[in-house]
């Protein structure tokens, strides 16, 4: 089985921390053997981004993103190949897994792309002679930390916009989707990045707080909200710090009276199920008007009961399994929670049976949905904890749409929602009012495109580490003024005499 390497400075590093493994979630398999960056690795590669940063930033835009368009290339050529890796260690379908590429080449192509596109702003003077602009300049190193779930589209949410915009990047991939992390890093290495510029360490959470804590210039991050809210208060305690994070969040939809029950069916068994719930957008809850309540139950709990589980690279397969032991245990315990607070169980595959599980995979880690209803009351934590699996709430609401977002928003989290309804003026209202990042009509809540800004509000994140949201994070504006007169004068009609003491 194969061993591999950090990628620093535009060299394969052995490292000498413990290895650890990565494997298949569907079948235990071990998949690959990686270095556990130290300390002093994670300081040798933010040294590299930092000496490479000087000589990165000199490059044109344009310059920049051919490294890019290479790698654009490559996600591409090698779609068929990744989606299966990807798919192999965190457990997606294969659709999803390569899906998954395929965002990450969208993301490429936006930041890319955007290298010729106009940057800046333009901006009107009070004084007729003088020029004034904002411009940006790279803010140097930053730091990137992503999770398993997206192992290849959301590291290039966060680097790909950065390199662009000038920056230097020292990544730290998931500890359960190192391989992700290694292909991606061949590929820079292919795409003859200078060294430096681009540097991956492997390694897990003490490498990532190695990272936070370094001499870095901006940290992305996206994962979980205890992590995340972790590092936005210590990226905040130093001023010549920015953190951008996106975390989880305890979506909903929202299917009101008005609602074709067909399209609400739809979005809420892809919003729930598809990732086996394991997207940070995923809707764990689905707020139902009593008059359409019976009908959406019966449809939604008949395709919970039979929606495919299995081998994630058998296309037949409509959810995997989760990414490790740990998610399989939160599950349960959620599930168990729910139970303890007055759930009325509806369909419980979360002990998935033996003949459900495929030939050779008795080892993976299988779980099926776990759907109930329940009486809504503000505090339930079942009600308002992220689980990340196939946890799903029914909650019927009587009264208007203000009642249905009044459910909606009792969380402390805000990415993703969505509403199913053929009144445009509930649309509307819920469009204004939903506390969320991301919000989707007549659709599930998930399958957001690239060049949408993607994060969400209250604890679910600040900044967006997507598309726009990156470059707001990894520049810094200047607003210049160039005077085109040789006499000076100001504006607010601020005096520009110099009065002498004659
Ligand atoms: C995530 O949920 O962790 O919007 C990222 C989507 C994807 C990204 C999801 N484009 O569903």
């Amino acid at each position: 089985m194969a061993k591999y390497d950090h990628y620093v400075d535009g060299e394969w590093v052995a490292g000498e921390g413990e290895d650890f493994e990565s494997h298949n979630p569907a079948t235990g398999e071990t998949l690959g053997t990686f270095p556990r960056a130290t300390q002093s690795e994670v300081e040798t590669a933010i040294e590299a981004a930092n000496d490479a940063a000087e000589a990165w930033r000199d490059h044109s835009h344009v310059d920049r993103a051919e490294y890019l368009w290479e790698i654009y290339h490559e996600l591409r050529d090698r779609h068929e190949e990744l989606g299966e890796i990807v798919s192999m260690e965190c457990g997606k379908e294969i659709g999803e897994g390569k899906a998954d590429v395929t965002e990450a080449w969208h993301m490429v192509e936006w930041a890319a792309g955007d290298a010729r596109h106009p940057r800046g702003d333009v901006v009107p003077s009070e004084i007729a002679s003088k020029d004034a602009y904002m411009r940006r300049k790279p803010r140097g190193v930053v730091g990137c930390i992503t999770p398993w779930n997206f192992p290849v589209a959301i590291p290039f949410w966060h680097m790909a916009v950065s390199l662009v915009e000038g920056n230097t990047v020292v990544w730290k991939p998931a500890e359960q989707t190192p391989w992700c992390g290694q292909v991606i890093a061949e590929m820079f290495d292919d795409a003859g990045i200078p060294d430096g510029v681009f540097n991956m360490i492997q390694g897990f959470g003490d490498a990532g707080a190695d990272i936070v804590d370094g001499d870095v210039d901006t940290v992305l991050f996206t994962g979980s909200a205890e992590v995340g809210h972790e590092i936005a208060r210590q990226v905040a305690a130093d001023p010549a710090k920015n953190a951008s994070c996106e975390m989880g969040g305890k979506n909903a939809v929202v299917v009101t009276e008005e609602a074709d029950l067909d399209v609400a069916v739809h979005s809420a068994v892809m919003s729930s199920f598809k990732t086996t719930g394991q997207r940070c957008v995923s809707s764990e809850r689905l707020v139902v008007h009593a008059d359409v309540y019976d009908e959406f139950k019966r449809r939604f709990v008949d395709l919970a009961e039979s929606v495919a589980v299995g081998d994630p690279l058998d296309p037949e397969t409509f959810m995997g399994p989760v990414v490790d032991a740990d998610q399989v245990e939160k599950f349960h315990r959620y599930n168990d929670l729910a139970r303890e607070e007055g759930a009325a169980v509806l369909v419980d595959r979360a002990d998935l049976a033996a003949e459900e599980i495929p030939d050779g995979h008795a080892d993976g880690h299988w779980v099926g949905p776990f759907v109930y209803e329940i009486d809504y009351e503000p505090d339930l934590r079942c009600l308002n904890e992220e689980v990340f699996g196939p946890h799903v709430a029914l909650v019927e609401y009587d009264g208007g749409i203000d009642r249905a977002l009044e459910i909606h928003n009792d969380v402390e989290y805000g990415l993703a929602g969505a509403i199913v309804s053929e009144d445009y003026r509930q649309i509307n209202r819920y469009r204004d009012r939903a506390e969320v990042g991301l919000a989707y009509g007549n659709l599930p809540c998930i399958g957001a495109e690239v060049q949408l800004p993607f994060g969400g509000v209250k604890k679910s994140g600040n900044g967006a580490p997507s598309a726009r949201g990156v470059i707001e994070a990894v520049t810094e504006r200047t607003a210049w003024t160039l005077n085109n007169s040789s006499e000076i004068e100001l504006a607010q009609g601020l005096s520009a005499d110099i009065t002498t003491e004659e």
